[in-house]
C-alpha cells in the first residue's frame, strides 16, 4: 500500500466516523474533543411564542413589538368575539400559539380573579408578564439568548427545569395552580 493510498484510507475513515457521529449523536448532548459534554439548548413553548412576535426580523423582540401585537393576539384568542376569552378559547389559543395547552402559562396565569373568563386587561397583563419573565436583564428587549435555556438533564423533567429557572431568576415560587 502506497503512502497516498494510506492517506486516502485514513481520510475515508475520518469522514465515515464524522458522518456516523452526526447520525448517532442525536440531540442528547455533544462532547468536545476534551470529552466535555456540551448540553443542547432548547426553547420553551412560551419562548417560541415570543420569538414569533419579532415583526421586523432583527432577531430581538422589543416591548413595542409586543404592545403592537396585543390587538391581533386578542383577536386570535377571543374566537367568538364576545369580548372575553373563555377557558375553552384560551386552551385552543394556547394549543395554537404554544403548541400545547398544557404547562406554563396556564389558565390562572391569565385568569387572575379565577372567574373562568379572561378580560382584555387580564389577557394583556398575562402576555406582558410572559415577556417580563424572559427579560432577564430588564431592558425591555428579548434577545435570543434570553429565550434559550439548557435542556433538562437526564432524570429532570421539563416542568422541574421551568420551575428551577423561574425560582432562580425571579426568586419567587410562582407556578402552582397553573396546571391543566
Ligand atoms: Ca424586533
Ligand atoms: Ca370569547
Ligand atoms: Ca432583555
Amino acid at each position: 500500500m502506497t503512502v497516498s493510498s494510506c492517506l486516502r484510507l485514513a481520510l475515508v475513515l475520518v469522514v465515515s466516523m464524522t458522518l456516523a457521529s452526526c447520525i448517532t449523536g442525536g440531540r442528547r448532548g455533544r462532547y468536545t474533543q476534551a470529552g466535555i459534554e456540551e448540553l443542547p439548548m432548547r426553547a420553551e413553548p412560551a419562548a417560541m411564542f415570543l420569538a414569533g412576535l419579532d415583526t421586523d426580523l432583527d432577531g430581538i423582540v422589543t416591548r413595542q413589538e409586543l404592545d403592537e401585537a396585543l390587538d391581533r393576539l386578542w383577536a386570535s384568542a377571543d374566537a367568538n368575539k364576545d369580548g372575553s376569552v373563555s377557558i375553552l378559547e384560551l386552551n385552543n389559543w394556547r394549543q395554537h400559539w404554544f403548541g400545547t395547552s398544557d404547562g406554563w402559562p396556564g389558565q390562572f396565569h391569565f385568569d387572575t380573579d379565577g372567574n373562568s373568563l379572561i378580560t382584555r386587561t387580564e389577557f394583556d397583563n398575562g402576555i406582558k408578564a410572559i415577556f417580563d419573565d424572559f427579560d432577564r436583564n430588564r431592558d425591555g428587549k428579548l434577545e435570543r439568548s434570553e429565550l434559550l435555556a439548557a435542556a433538562p438533564r437526564h432524570g429532570q423533567s421539563q416542568g422541574d427545569r421551568e420551575t428551577d429557572r423561574r425560582q432562580g431568576d425571579r426568586g419567587d415560587l410562582r407556578g402552582g395552580g397553573d396546571g391543566p
